[in-house]
């Protein structure tokens, strides 16, 4: 089927249920984190700050960005959105497909989804006026600090600019891609700068699923699995293999109801760093998803 065939998405995404529809916990004024807010991060591993950001203050980041945007796609013309994804295919740069001379990547993941990244030592989001903007903003900090405590190491740099331009049919299950992140960080945050819809290639997170997670690992916040010895390589045998999360990871994606990151430019999706999550495709037509990524640690080392 023809991306053009496709009628334009609406309502809930598989079984994922939009976090629109969702009630977040009370806020209260003068509390960066109210109490209820804290118990339902605890509970559910996620918290969603809407407005947490204003967004006119992310034009500057949206402007240099799209300056630096993949020629395959025209920030003036969304239509070119929809085929980006093609574009992009063809594209070759030094004899390698999908190279870009902006340090954008692209990728079809495992589960189908495409989708263009700006990461890496190279990539963007590691300028000191976007991690001024973002993840060292005070709005930012103040959220990360009431919930994982002081002092906040300050960010040097962001996982980089994740987009989602549509991609066809088919959609495999969402449940496809769900994983846990090898990293060392305690809390993330998956800031939108720029709106996304339902649908819109939404990160998507299995609440609860920190309280499984977390206890088949060596220590609170490294990459090591109990039941894994070859902590030298990611790929077999390594510990991105282990059995033990592998099956936590299959009963949470049978079990628990994902939900969806929609949301406006400058709303942020605070998340425990073990929470199951995955990638969703961008089911709409003419729309891009524009998130930073950060990740955030309580700095503990000695003053
Ligand atoms: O781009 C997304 O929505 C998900 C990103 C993700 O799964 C990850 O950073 O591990």
């Amino acid at each position: 089927m023809n991306i053009d065939q496709v009628p334009a998405a609406h309502g809930s995404q598989g079984d994922a249920i939009s976090s629109s529809l969702l009630e977040m916990p009370d806020e209260v004024v003068g509390q960066q984190v109210s109490a209820s807010e804290a118990s339902f991060f605890k509970e559910h591993g996620y918290l969603i700050k809407r407005g947490l950001l204003e967004k006119a203050s992310l034009q500057p980041a949206l402007d240099y960005i799209w300056q630096r945007a993949p020629s395959c796609v025209s920030r003036d013309d969304p239509s070119s959105y929809t085929h980006a994804h093609r574009l992009w295919e063809r594209t070759t740069v030094n004899g390698e497909p999908g190279g870009d001379q902006n340090h954008w990547s692209g990728a079809r993941g495992d589960n189908g989804i495409w989708q263009l990244l700006s990461s890496g030592p190279t990539g963007l989001g590691a300028e000191p006026f976007m991690l001024q903007l973002v993840p060292n903003s005070a709005e930012v900090q103040a959220v990360v600090a009431a919930l994982i405590g002081s002092p906040v190491r300050p960010s040097r740099r962001t996982r980089g600019v994740y987009a989602r331009f549509p991609t066809p049919p088919p959609y495999p299950p969402i449940q496809n891609g769900i994983h846990w992140d090898s990293c060392c960080h305690q809390l993330g945050a998956m800031v939108l700068l720029e709106d996304c819809p339902p649908t819109g290639g939404c990160f998507t997170l299995w609440p609860t699923s920190h309280h499984r997670l977390f206890p088949l690992f060596t220590t609170s916040q490294g990459n090591f699995p109990k039941d894994i010895t070859n902590f030298s390589t990611l790929g077999p045998g390594g510990h991105m293999s282990s059995p033990t999360v592998k099956q936590a990871l299959s009963d949470i994606a049978a079990k628990v109801q994902p939900v969806e990151f929609d949301g406006r430019a400058g709303d942020v999706c605070f998340w425990h760093h073990r929470l199951a999550h995955s990638a969703s495709p961008n089911r709409l037509r003419e729309s891009g998803r524009l998130m930073l990524v950060c990740d955030f640690q309580k700095d503990s080392s000695p003053s």
